[in-house]
């Protein structure tokens, strides 16, 4: 049944606008209002307005949130799957509708929407096609067809010059994720009830948590087409769907996907050298055999922790620094683990931030750190200035050729790569420096630590030698206690 009244899911008057404001601020003839509509109404059928997030892209529907009466997040240009992404991640039951027009999606945000769409995210994307940018004054859009005339192509889109109108819903349907894809149309009423249509299914997809639905409307801009509202509806038919075909590319909604959307576990973050991973089913094994919280965790040193490990590609930087966030969660405390590498395959920079809390962990930016593990000389150039006065520094001093030029934190000296190397396996020193830190700040504890290798291992051959790093590492500081500088009393 079409309804003539205006959809529960709008503000009766749109007073973000301004006062009073009952008209939107589309052109005549612009389809967004339509498309507006169409999903409103199918919020209020549903009953989920309570629950919507609406995402406003950049382009003319900028601003949807002068209109739904739901909740609503204005994007960055392009970035609206990727915050879609976020809010599902963390807010399963709500509806994430993702609005995008042709520059926005297909544009500055190509990478966002593949993405999206690649990981299965349950979320509902409404892609606004008109083959132009709409709101900065009708440029070239990656969808304006050839021969198109926009402002930055008057004498038309040339193919050689220009490329060819990029087919999203096609590019959507190359992937295997996906549940649902359809291209409909505007052009006229019939058309329009297509549209209704795949948009309530989009939703409905989503509700029933079935995942990814893509629904890519051709969509009239009669101001910058330069042509009449009516006008504007005959070329959507006579042009645009001959280069952009209406149909159903997928209705893949069978069983709701278990995984679609649901925050999965992080890769593990493989270190060749260390061997240490761990796949899903390790980290179940490890969640479920948490250890008892230790009694003498000084829990006032860990209250938080944020410890920056870094060294060259290679070294087991990343994986010592999943080792220490799953030593973390073993022992009941929050952790986040955040890489970050250079762009050479081998012999490059890396460095993993972690930060271990016993309050939830706003952010996984490490920028001042409490520790830092300098597993070469660059790294300890690169980070010492960043570390917290009364910190604590350690440094492999295997070929880190310096010490530490402040004197208002700690700096402690281990040969982690002449101990790994003496036991047989160089690529462990990165445990030597890890247990170190334990030792010195009496997190982990060594029990947590032997807990936690053999479930991080991904070649188990390598258990028994790590397990000796720990106990090389353990002896070397106890033979060797940190020396404070002058004046520096121990935390
Ligand atoms: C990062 C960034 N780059 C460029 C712009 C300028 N800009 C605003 S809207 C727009 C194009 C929007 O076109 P489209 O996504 O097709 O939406 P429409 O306006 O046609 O609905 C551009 C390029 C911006 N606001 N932010
Ligand atoms: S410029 Fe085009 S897309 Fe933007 S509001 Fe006007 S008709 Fe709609």
């Amino acid at each position: 049944m079409v309804k003539h009244a205006k959809p529960g899911s709008f503000y009766d008057t749109f007073e973000r606008k301004g006062a009073g404001q009952r008209t939107t601020h589309y052109c005549p003839g612009c389809g967004h209002g339509t498309v507006h509509k169409l999903i409103a109404e199918a919020i209020d059928e549903f009953g989920v307005q309570d629950r919507t997030i609406f995402c406003s892209p950049v382009g003319c529907s900028v601003f949807g949130y002068y209109y739904f009466d739901t909740g609503n997040i204005q994007c960055a240009h392009g970035r609206a799957p990727a915050v879609a992404t976020g809010l599902r991640r963390v807010n399963p039951e709500s509806i994430i509708i993702s609005y995008q027009g042709d520059g926005d999606l297909a544009g500055i945000g190509t990478a966002e929407i593949i993405h999206a769409a690649n990981r299965g995210e349950n979320i509902t994307v409404f892609f606004v096609n008109n083959a132009i940018y709409g709101m900065t004054g009708g440029q070239m859009a990656p969808t304006t067809l050839i021969g198109q005339q926009t402002t930055t192509t008057p004498g038309g889109r040339c193919e050689a010059r220009d490329g060819s109108p990029i087919g999203m819903a096609e590019l959507i349907d190359a992937l295997s994720t996906p549940v649902f894809v359809e291209r409909v149309s505007l052009a006229d009423g019939k058309r329009t009830m297509k549209t209704r249509a795949a948009v309530r299914k989009a939703l409905r997809n989503q509700i029933e948590k079935k995942g990814f639905s893509f629904v890519e409307i051709l969509s009239p801009c009669p101001v910058n087409w330069k042509m009449s509202p009516s006008e504007a509806r005959r070329w959507i038919v006579d042009t645009l769907e001959h280069a952009y075909p209406v149909r159903n590319f997928r209705d893949g909604a069978g069983e709701p996907r278990a995984a679609a959307g649901e925050p999965r576990a992080a890769a593990g973050a493989a270190d060749a050298a260390s061997g240490l991973w761990l796949d899903d089913e390790d980290l179940h094994s490890l969640l479920s055999s948490r250890h008892d919280f230790p009694d003498d965790l000084r829990v006032h040193d860990i209250a938080e922790q944020r410890v920056k490990i870094a060294g060259f590609g290679g070294q087991g930087v990343l994986s010592a620094g999943v080792l220490l966030a799953n030593c973390a969660i073993t022992s009941g405390l929050h952790a986040t683990w955040l890489p970050s590498y250079g762009p050479e395959m081998r012999g490059g920079t890396a460095n993993a931030s972690v930060i271990v809390s016993v309050d939830e962990i706003g952010s996984p930016l490490v920028d001042d750190p409490t520790t830092l593990l300098a597993m070469n000389g660059p790294s300890l150039d690169a980070f010492e200035r960043s570390v917290v006065p009364g910190g604590l520094i350690i440094a492999n001093s295997s070929i880190v050729p310096r010490e530490a030029e402040r004197d208002d934190l700690r700096f402690y000296p281990v040969p982690a790569s002449d101990i790994a190397q003496e036991l047989g396996f160089l690529g462990a020193a990165n445990v030597v420096m890890l247990t170190a830190y334990a030792a010195l700040e009496g997190f982990p504890s060594p029990e947590t630590i032997r807990h936690v290798i053999p479930h991080s291992l991904k070649r188990k051959r390598l258990e028994k030698l790590n397990l000796r790093m720990v106990d090389a590492a353990l002896d070397y500081v106890a033979k060797n206690p940190i020396r404070l500088p002058a004046g520096q009393a121990r935390r």
